[in-house]
This record gives C-alpha cells, structure tokens and sequence, in this order.
C-alpha cells in the first residue's frame, strides 16, 4: 500500500544511477503565448479560455509566460541550475494551422531554433506532441476526438515533427495525460471541449458523459499507436529515438481493510492508469472496465489490439498526489449522473473531480447540478479527512510514499517497463494572498521534492524498479488551465505584473545544489 523510504540521508545527484535524467516540464499552451503570431491557428483551448465563467481568474493564455519569444532566456535558466533536459509540447496548430493540409513553415521555424538553442547549451529535448491544444479546425470539421477520423491527422501531424525534428529530438510522448483528456473534457467539462450530459449544469456544452469518454480515449489510443508504428517503421533506426506517453496516475490507497474498499481501489486504478496502459502493454482494456463498462466500452480489432500492444519504448507517469479509495456501495450517484466517472464503482476518482470543482466553484460558484451531487459523493467518502497536507491546489495531497509505490506497483503489473517521471510538482497560491518575497521562500516545495525524490530513489535502489528520469512541473509559474494564474508550480516565480520577470525562488538553489553534486 504505502511503502515508506527508508534512508533518511539527503539524496543528491549522485545517489541516482549514472545516467538519470533530471529537467523540468512545460506545455505549449501553458507557456508560448504569441497565440496570433506566425500563422498559429486557433485551438480548442484558445477558445475554451475565451469562453465566460470558464477560467476562475477570467484570464486566457494569450500571453502566458511568453515563453514564444523569450525561450533563450529560459535556456538561461535551465543551464544555470544544472538541468539535463526540458520537456516542451510542440502547438500542433502551429504545424497545420487547421489541423491537416498544409505545413506552415514559420511553426517548423520556431521549433527548430527552440531545439537548436537548448541543444547548443546542452539541454536535451523531450517533446510531447499534443499536451491538449487540438486545432479548433479538427473541433469544428469533425468534432475532434470523438472521430476516427483524428487518427489519421494525428499521424500525420506525428510524422510531420519525426520529419523536420526527428534528426535532434531523441524522445517523443505522443500524448500529455489522456485520462484527463477524456474526463475533464467529456465527462465533467472542466476542460476543453467542456462537454458534458447535464444540461442544467451551466457549464458545459451538450454531449454524453457516459459514452463520450469511452470513445475519445479509443480514439486517442488508436491515434498513439498508430503513430508510434510510423515513426518505429520509418524512423527509429535512423533517428535512434524513443517513443511514450505520459499517464496522469495517482496512488490510491484503500481506506479501510475491507475486501469491499480494497477492490474498489483496484478498480480505480484500472479506470485510471489501466484504461490507457492496458492496451498499450497487453492490447486490451482491464477487465474490470470491460465487465462493467459492457457495450459502451469500444472495442479493438484483432489488428488494432496488435498494433497498441508493446507500442510504448518508456512509460511517462505524471504524479502529484494519492487518494483514498472507497466502494461506492449505493451508487446512487453514478445512477443519477449517468457518466464514466461512476462505472468504476469507487469513490476514489470523482472526489478528485470534485475537489477541482470546487476549486473553480471558490471564485465562480453558480455551477449547480452535478456539483451538488459530486459534493454529496465526495461528502460520504470524507473529504475532511485528508491523507496528506495539501498544496495551493486543493485536489493536491502531499503524500511522498505514493511514489515508491506507485513505483512498485507499475513494476509488479506491467513488467518492470522504463519508466521517466515527465511531471511531479506543487504549487503556491497567487499574490495578493501571498506576496513575492514570501513565494519565494518556498521551502514546502523543497520538501517536496526532496521527499518525494527520495521515494524514488528507493523505488531505484532498494525495489529494482527501471525508472531514467525526472521532470519537475514546473520551470516557471505559468498559466494552469483552468485555474489560470492563480496557482503557481514553478521553481522560478513569474511577476505578471511586472513585465513577466523570472526571480528564482529558493528551489532553484537547492536543485542547484542537488544538481552539481555529480
Ligand atoms: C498536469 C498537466 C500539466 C499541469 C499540471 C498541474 O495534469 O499535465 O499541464 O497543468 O497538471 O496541474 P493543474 O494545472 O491542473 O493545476
């Protein structure tokens, strides 16, 4: 369950085997800015941010950080606490600005100087192809990811970056965290496209939580594998890279010893992490999904299972934080809602939606239907009853152990495949509650990392688990979906008031000094 890191020795570098890669992460969307310039087409999240009561500070990324003209400067950054390596998304409608046809040169141009300048200072690239800004374009023609039709733009567009960037890159994460894609843009519609089946709830736009979800993740699946046989076809040999994808995967931990919770946290996990990685590593959903799920669950051809089977050359796991996990005895809820977010039989995932409803809800609070209900469900689970300290962010639980284990657990299921950590973080709030000099003395986030890092390395050392590498979410404070600038993950703090100025905040040191001990 919770597995406890035994030395209590400070880590460094150097206590990590030779070769292990430390950098930190960022997405497009989240970072560039510039979302007019040079022929960008517009995305579903550009027009999700614009939409009212979407965002809870009302803010879009049209700016962001700005990192679209100030990457040099970041490489700065990076280069100066040490890091190996940085993971960025590329905007796919930056490449096809409509999201097929043809290619815009200056989007190639731009990611070929940001690749070209992090390698002259040393730092290796690892790019995700989509970290969820799909081109509006794809939304409107076909509706995007509820289409087949997607599989084979994404290819395309796949194939495209192995052209022109496959001969520098050596790492590529088809895919930022599909679960989230699926749940929070079709299930609960906190993220773009915000569709969802309750209508009374104000929020979202018409669609159908209980088989949309189901569909999107299929197709998502389709488009990652479909991809990967291209570039293991055309040009593995020859660029001598890598292929993966990023899961965003909680731990989960039952809340009492009975068989009824322990199974209902299997079950979460197969909703979460197995969902995607089942197919990828033994071409099929987990059971528990199929037998519950039944016809709504798509289901893969003999030679579809074939090409997602063995797909993935690393895993990428995005983690933060761990959860209780709890039987939904009654499911009353689920019979209500109707959605994907009940199949699973356990509490466990929708507290979490809740608790990032609730979030928005703090600033906005009209959002009424399904948040009464999820308030209900999360209520029975006890929400004051948190395992851990939180962060800024009140679905963050601070829970170090859930590394090891998560460690263990991917280690035991999946064959002890290669694992990099590509996010894990914590974020601070927002001035005014808290002003610059005191964000930067963010010494909870030391102990994050730090604790969390320790964790990890036990998993290396004392469990035998194949983990290469570590991304810390984030290099700067940027802008975090739907809960805009007011939640803060960066080593270095950005002023938004000031020019974006980048001041380094304590954590930067203390990587720095992690970093050098090599
Ligand atoms: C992950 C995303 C990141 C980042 C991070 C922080 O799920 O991959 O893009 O945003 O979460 O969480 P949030 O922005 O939801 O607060």
């Amino acid at each position: 369950l919770l597995v406890h890191a035994c030395c209590a020795d400070p880590i460094s570098r150097s206590s990590f085997p030779k070769g292990f890669v430390f950098g930190t992460a960022s997405a497009a969307f989240q970072y560039e800015g510039a979302v007019k310039e040079d022929g960008r087409g517009p995305s579903v999240w550009d027009t999700f941010s614009h939409q009212f009561g979407k965002i809870i500070d009302g803010s879009n990324a049209d700016i962001a950080v700005d990192q679209y003209h100030r990457f040099n400067e970041d490489i700065q950054l990076m280069k100066d606490m040490g890091m190996d390596a940085y993971r960025f998304s590329i905007a796919w409608s930056r490449i096809f600005p409509n999201g097929s046809g043809v290619i815009n040169q200056a989007g190639v141009d731009h990611y070929n100087k940001l690749i070209d300048a992090l390698l002259a200072n040393g730092i290796e690239p690892y790019v995700t192809l989509f970290h969820w800004d799909l081109p509006q374009a794809l939304e409107d023609e076909y509706n995007g990811w509820l289409d087949r039709r997607i599989i084979k733009d994404f290819a395309t567009y796949a194939e495209t970056c192995f052209q022109k960037f496959g001969d520098r890159v050596k790492h590529w994460i088809t895919f930022n965290e599909p679960h989230t894609v699926a749940i929070q843009g079709y299930d609960v519609g906190l993220q773009a496209p915000g569709r969802c089946s309750i209508l009374l709830h104000l929020f979202c736009r018409a669609g159908n939580s209980a088989t949309e979800p189901y569909i999107v993740a299929h197709n998502i699946l389709l488009s990652h594998a479909t991809a990967a046989d291209v570039y293991r076809k055309k040009y593995q040999q020859k660029q001598q890279g890598s292929i993966g994808l990023s899961f965003d995967v909680m731990w989960f931990v039952p809340r009492t010893n009975s068989t009824d919770d322990i199974e209902a946290t299997q079950r979460a996990q197969d909703f979460q992490l197995g969902w995607f990685i089942d197919p990828l590593m033994f071409g099929d959903y987990p059971s528990s999904m199929r037998s519950r799920v039944g016809s709504r669950l798509p289901a893969f051809s003999s030679s579809e299972s074939a090409l997602l089977k063995g797909s993935l050359d690393f895993v990428g796991i995005n983690h933060y934080t761990t959860y209780y996990g709890s039987n939904d005895t009654s499911n009353t809820i689920g019979h209500l809602l109707n959605d994907s977010l009940s199949d699973s039989g356990a509490i466990t995932l929708r507290k979490h939606s809740f608790l990032v409803y609730l979030e928005v809800l703090v600033v906005w609070g009209v959002w009424c239907t399904k948040l009464c209900l999820l308030l209900f469900s999360a209520f029975k689970d006890g929400i004051f009853n948190p395992i851990g300290d939180r962060a800024n962010s009140i679905w963050l639980y601070i829970v170090p152990q859930g590394m090891r284990s998560l460690m263990n657990y991917i280690k035991t299921k999946y064959g002890n495949p290669l694992v990099i950590i590509t996010e894990n973080g914590m974020d601070d709030p927002n001035p005014p509650l808290i002003n610059i000099k005191d964000a930067l003395k963010d010494q909870k986030r030391i102990k994050y990392h730090n604790d969390y890092l320790t964790n990890l390395l036990a998993s290396i050392k004392e469990d035998g688990c194949n983990v290469k590498g570590y991304f810390a979410w984030s290099l700067l404070d940027n802008w975090e979906w739907t809960a805009g600038y007011t939640s803060r993950f960066g080593l270095y703090f950005v002023d938004y008031n000031d020019n974006l100025k980048r001041y380094p905040k304590d954590s930067v040191q203390w990587f720095k000094n992690f970093l050098k001990s090599a």
